[in-house]
Formats: C-alpha cells, sequence, structure tokens
C-alpha cells in the first residue's frame, strides 16, 4: 500500500501556505485579497485531501484550530522569562516625572540625547498572554498568571482565528516566545451577555473577564465560538531570532511574522510627544471595537531599555498612562423592575447621578434576580458602576465596607409593577415574570416594539415614545390595530404632524409587504429567534401548515427541540394569538408563497447519506431529520450504493473510505447550500 503521492503532499502544503496568508490578509492586516466564498473553497479543497489522506494532518494545518478537550485542569506553566506588569501614571504629571527618571538615569549612564524615542500603543483592556513558537510551530499558549507561573492553554489559545498556528517565515527561529493580550471585541461581548441574561446564566462584568474566562474553558469549541482576538507586543526568549534593536523594530517584525499589533503604535518624540499621543488616542476611544484603560509609552531603544533596567517586576523604561475610570463609586436610591416582552422582570438600580466613561449616569442593569441577589444589591448601598463604550452601565459590586444599617433589601414582587398582575417564578428558571400576557401595558409596548423592529416587519418611524403613546392613548391593543389607524388618529398625537402622520401610514402600508420567516419573527413566539423562524418557515412554507402541527411534526424541524415545539404550539393554540394572525392577514399583511421543491422532486431525494465529523451549525440527529426531510436516506457506513458524504470538522475514517470508493464528498457547507438551492 503507498501512501499518497507527491503530487498531493504538494497540494496540501500549497493549499495551508495560501490559507495562511489568506488570514494574515484578513486577520493582521485587515485587507482580505479574495471573497470569503473563494476562501471557503480552499478551505474545503484542504479538508477534502486531509480526509482522503488522514496520514497527512499535522497540528499545525489551519483545519486544526479546534482539538480535544484537555484531560483535567489546566496545566501550571513556568514562563522562561517573567512575563512583567507596568508602572500606572494617572497624570500629565506622573508622565513628565517618568520622562525626567528616564532622562536622569540615561544621562547617568552617558546617554544625551534632547528628545528621547518612546513608542506609544494603546494599553488593551484584556488578559495577558505568552505564546511559543518552535521551528516556526505554536507549541504553548499560557495565561500571565502572577507573571512566574501561568497556565497552559494552549487548546484555547489555538482557536483565536488571529493566531498564526505556523508563523510566517521559510526561516523560522528555534524559539520565538511572544507576549500579548487576548481580547473580546465590545460587539462579541455585548452579543455574549445578552444570550447568557436572556438565559438567566451569569453576565461577565466587563470583556476583559469575558476574555480572560473564554481562555479558562475547558472546552475548546466554548473558546472558538467566543470570538477572541489578540495583538502582540513583546517577546519573551527568542533562539535562532536577530532581535530588531528597537521596539518599533519588534512591532515591525511580528507582524511580518504573522502576529497581529495594535495598528494605533507610534514612534513618539519625546514626553511632549507621549502627552499628543495620549490625546489622539483618548479621541479614538469611543470609535474603537475594542475596550482599552490607556496607552503604554515604551523607550524605543532596546539598548537603552537594558541600562534603564528594571524594579521589582516593573521595567524602568516602560509607564502605562491610564484613562479616567470608567468605574466610579456611587449610591443605589432604590431598585426597579422592567416589565420586558414576554413579561420578564428585570431589576434595574436607580442611582445617584455620576459621571463616568465620559457620561453621567443614573440607571444600571441588573440583567436578573438571581444576579441581583449574587451582587447583593440592597436599597441605600455604595456600589462600583461601570460604563464601557457603548455597552449599558452596569453594578460591578457592591462595597460592602460603606454599607449603611438601613440599607434595604430587595425582594422579587409578587405582582405585577406595571399590570398589578401575579408574578410567577418557574422552577429552576432564573427569570420571573409577569403572568399578565398582552393584558400588561409593558408586555404590550414591548410587544409592538419587537413586532415593528427592523429584522421584524420593518416599520419605519414607529418608536418608543410613539408606542408608548399608543397604547396608554388605548388607541392599540393588539398588532393588528396598527394597520386601522387613520391618519386623522395619528394626528391627535403628541409631535405628530399632518405630514408625519402620513409618512407612518405609508410606512405601515409598506410593511404589509412581507415574508413568513419575518412575520413569524415578529409575533414574538418566546424562543423562536430569527433563526427560529426562518427553519420554521423553510421546513412548513406556510403559516397554515405551521399553525397546524403538533409537538412531534415541530420537532421534525432542525434546532426544534421540546422547548421550542410547546411555546410554538401553545402559542398558536391560543384563540387570541389565532385571532391577532387572522386580522393581519385581514388588514392586508401578506408574503410571497415559496415555491420549494417538493420533496419527490428534491435532487438529494432517493440519495443516500453517510455523515462524519463535526458538523459546525447543527447536531448529526439534526442534519439527518434535514436529509430525511427532502426525502434522503441516511446509512452509517460507506459502501459502493452510498451517493454523497458530507464531512464535518475532524472527518472519521469514512472520509477516507469515500474517497477509496470515489464517493463524492460534501462540506457541511455545500451540502447546505444544495439543500436550500439545489444542485
Ligand atoms: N500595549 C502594551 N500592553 N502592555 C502590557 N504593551 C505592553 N507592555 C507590557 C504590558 C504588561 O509590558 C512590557 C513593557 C514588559
Amino acid at each position: 500500500m503507498g501512501g499518497p503521492d507527491k503530487k498531493v503532499i504538494a497540494e496540501v502544503e500549497r493549499l495551508r501556505r495560501e490559507i495562511e496568508e489568506h488570514n494574515y490578509r484578513y486577520f493582521v492586516l485587515d485587507a482580505p485579497t479574495i471573497p470569503d466564498a473563494e476562501y471557503d473553497r480552499l478551505m474545503q479543497r484542504l479538508r477534502e485531501l486531509e480526509a482522503a489522506h488522514p496520514e497527512l494532518i499535522t497540528p499545525d494545518s489551519p483545519t486544526q484550530r479546534v482539538g480535544a478537550t484537555p484531560a483535567g485542569e489546566f496545566r501550571p506553566v513556568r514562563h522562561s522569562r517573567p512575563m512583567l506588569s507596568l508602572d500606572n501614571a494617572f497624570s500629565e504629571e506622573d508622565v513628565t516625572a517618568f520622562g525626567k527618571r528616564v532622562a536622569d538615569r540615561l544621562r547617568a549612564n552617558g546617554v544625551n540625547v534632547k528628545e528621547i524615542p518612546f513608542v506609544g500603543e494603546p494599553k488593551i483592556d484584556g488578559a495577558a498572554v505568552s505564546l511559543r513558537y518552535e521551528e516556526g510551530k505554536l507549541v504553548l499558549g499560557a495565561t500571565r498568571g502572577d507573571g512566574t507561573v501561568g497556565e497552559d492553554v494552549t487548546h484555547n489559545i489555538r482557536t483565536i482565528r488571529g493566531v498564526p498556528l505556523r508563523l510566517r517565515t521559510r526561516k523560522p527561529p528555534a524559539v520565538l516566545e511572544v507576549r500579548g493580550e487576548v481580547f473580546m471585541p465590545k460587539k462579541a461581548f455585548e452579543e455574549l451577555n445578552r444570550r447568557a441574561a436572556e438565559r438567566g446564566e451569569k453576565v461577565f462584568a466587563n470583556p476583559r473577564n469575558a476574555a480572560a474566562g473564554s481562555l479558562r474553558q475547558l472546552d475548546p469549541s466554548v473558546t472558538a465560538r467566543r470570538q477572541l482576538d489578540v495583538f502582540f507586543y513583546g517577546v519573551g526568549e527568542t533562539e535562532g531570532w536577530r532581535l530588531p534593536g528597537t521596539q518599533s523594530g519588534i512591532l515591525e517584525a511580528l507582524q511580518e511574522l504573522g502576529l497581529k499589533t495594535s495598528p494605533d503604535w507610534e514612534l513618539l518624540d519625546g514626553i511632549q510627544g507621549c502627552l499628543t499621543y495620549y490625546d489622539t488616542i483618548a479621541k479614538k476611544r469611543p470609535d474603537l471595537p475594542y475596550d482599552i484603560d490607556g496607552v503604554v509609552y515604551k523607550v524605543n531603544d532596546l539598548e537603552w531599555q537594558r541600562v534603564l533596567g528594571f524594579v521589582a517586576r516593573a521595567p524602568r523604561w516602560a509607564i502605562a498612562h491610564k484613562f479616567p475610570a470608567q468605574e466610579e463609586l456611587t449610591i443605589v436610591r432604590r431598585v426597579e423592575f422592567q416589565v420586558g416582552r414576554t413579561g420578564a422582570l428585570t431589576p434595574v438600580a436607580r442611582l445617584e447621578p455620576v459621571f463616568v466613561g465620559g457620561v453621567t449616569v443614573s440607571n444600571a442593569t441588573l440583567h436578573n434576580f438571581d444576579e441581583l441577589r449574587r451582587k447583593d444589591v440592597r436599597e441605600g448601598d455604595y456600589v462600583i458602576v461601570r460604563r464601557a463604550g457603548d455597552v449599558i452601565p452596569e453594578i460591578v459590586s457592591v462595597v460592602l465596607e460603606k454599607r449603611p444599617p438601613d440599607a434595604r433589601i430587595v425582594e422579587l414582587p409578587t405582582r405585577c409593577p406595571v399590570c398589578g398582575s401575579e408574578v410567577q417564578r418557574l422552577e429552576g428558571e432564573a427569570v420571573a415574570r409577569c403572568v399578565g400576557g398582552l393584558s400588561c401595558a409593558a408586555q404590550r409596548k414591548e410587544s409592538l416594539r419587537h413586532f415593528a423592529s427592523r429584522r421584524a416587519m420593518d416599520i419605519e418611524g414607529l418608536g418608543t415614545e410613539l408606542i408608548d403613546q399608543l397604547v396608554e392613548s388605548g388607541l392599540v391593543k393588539t398588532p393588528a390595530d396598527l394597520y386601522a389607524l387613520e391618519v386623522e388618529q395619528l394626528q391627535g398625537l403628541e409631535r405628530m404632524g399632518e405630514k408625519s402622520a402620513k409618512k407612518l401610514k405609508d410606512a405601515l402600508e409598506k410593511s404589509k409587504q412581507t415574508t413568513l420567516a419575518k412575520f413569524l419573527y415578529a409575533l414574538g413566539i418566546r424562543e423562536v429567534g430569527e433563526a427560529t423562524a426562518n427553519t420554521l418557515a423553510e421546513h412548513f412554507g406556510s403559516l397554515e401548515a405551521l399553525m397546524d402541527a403538533d409537538e412531534t411534526q415541530l420537532q421534525e424541524v432542525p434546532d426544534v427541540g421540546p422547548v421550542v415545539a410547546s411555546r410554538v404550539r401553545a402559542f398558536f393554540q391560543e384563540p387570541h394569538n389565532r385571532q391577532v394572525i387572522a386580522d393581519l392577514i385581514a388588514r392586508g399583511v401578506n408574503w410571497p408563497v415559496p415555491v420549494r421543491p417538493k420533496a419527490s422532486s428534491h435532487p438529494f431525494s432517493g440519495k443516500t447519506f453517510v455523515l462524519t465529523g463535526t458538523l459546525s451549525t447543527m447536531t448529526r440527529d439534526e442534519a439527518k431529520e434535514r436529509l430525511m426531510s427532502v426525502g434522503a436516506k441516511v446509512t452509517s457506513s460507506v459502501t459502493r450504493n452510498t451517493d454523497y458524504v458530507i464531512v464535518g470538522e475532524n472527518p472519521g475514517s469514512k472520509a477516507a473510505k469515500a474517497s477509496q470508493l470515489g464517493v463524492p464528498c460534501l462540506s457541511e457547507e455545500e451540502w447546505l447550500h444544495w439543500m436550500q438551492n439545489g444542485r
């Protein structure tokens, strides 16, 4: 038996280099040169070749980012060179004093210059890491720990797409250790917390904690979903690498090797240059997609750095110039409960107004009742509030030493603060809800807001204040009432002239033409987000079929488990909901009937499939159900009778068998594309 021929080996290597180069352009330079689809094709070809020749798979292949879960705890790692910390400067005076110390010490050592060149870098608010490359391959990723001993988080570091698994050079150094900061972009952080709060899970206090927590996940597939990113700013141990003579040279060399550096570093002229840089970055800060808590100045010349040396664990040649705190101390006046669309009660702290992160904050969210209890926030407490970027202000912690004796414990209300209905908290659920449903004005308002939102019915101009007025005046009780509004009625509302009333009426008219998926999403059925609304629409094709489906039929839909199925069924069984839907349709809401191939005419109908490897968008059972829904058969082993093998991540021997027998392999993406659009 011969192994793969030279041509295959060469193609695999060529694909890997090509993919790595595109990764570099995309993640490091932020300047991709090929469309995503082309990149996906390269990855797919590599996956196919590796599936057919598993002996060619190496840990540094771009297909091998998410590996197995390591056994047990994180292994301690002693850093070969300590990971230093930085002294802080909080004012111009502190920075000037730093500049003077540096100049005096250099002068005492015979270095006489007028303006010392510094490098300025944004100080990323993330988790410090050290990565070790041996012969160009990533062999270790460790957290900072106490600076001497950290934890081995290699399996998680590998999942960060901006981290190269191989250095971008044909002559790699024997050893190169690089230091940097792993961070979670603001958007990813907000999304992660939004989902955690929805499930009643613990939320992260800030992106820094989220990044650190994500690095300490045992399961690397969890970390892979967290969208972490990284900037490198220094080196530790090196062997066989020509160390540049300056910090700016190091940053350039790292970037050239594929190790992403901040795009905002600058070479600065003396302390005045540093202070100007601080102002520039402070202005940029709100628009940066990640959190920074200051800037770092470093003497550029490495020989001068050596001369300056260290005090304890901090270098004398660098300092962090911190931005004013985004955390401040204030007092909780009271805690109120807001009622959301599904009746969920969210505790909101009303605060003694405090200036933090550039704005005055007087409210902070506590996410859910468990979070309030966990943090033990009481009315009258001194608390630390944090505001970062556009993130909703929140209470980080209570300052217990300052708790007044009359601080009041907050109880979950037994009655809805808006409509007076009972508040229920089901066994095992973190979220307490008002059971008033649409008889509760708060739920009605929130449901209408959701109904009108851009990704639902997209009713332009129907904003929060207008909805409040429409509900409070009794003009609108259900979404269907919106479509019965007359221009004259609208004109009677505050801040509504004839022109804006007509405009709103036009927007309502326009929104009537929608899609089934958007309509389903707009109904606000619990547990039915956009993705589920899409699959339900795709699976059933018509509203009638969906409304008639029982729980068993609903569970035949990919991604629909027992909870979603029971919510959907309950929603459509409720007479009030059926009436609202009928009214909406009677008032002209409509959508095109999808032209869908019948199961028997689908190109996969009657074909035999085998699944191998892990799919990224669904479980194997779900994939099986989807195939069966178009009339395909799914078997467990590859034979000459198999028509297609669907290959996920880390495929088993079935992919190799398919290649041996000449059975075509499909990537998950290709398969899904063909499912929807046909071949
Ligand atoms: N950008 C940047 N962050 N940061 C953190 N540079 C930088 N340098 C550091 C640290 C702790 O330490 C070196 C000066 C040793």
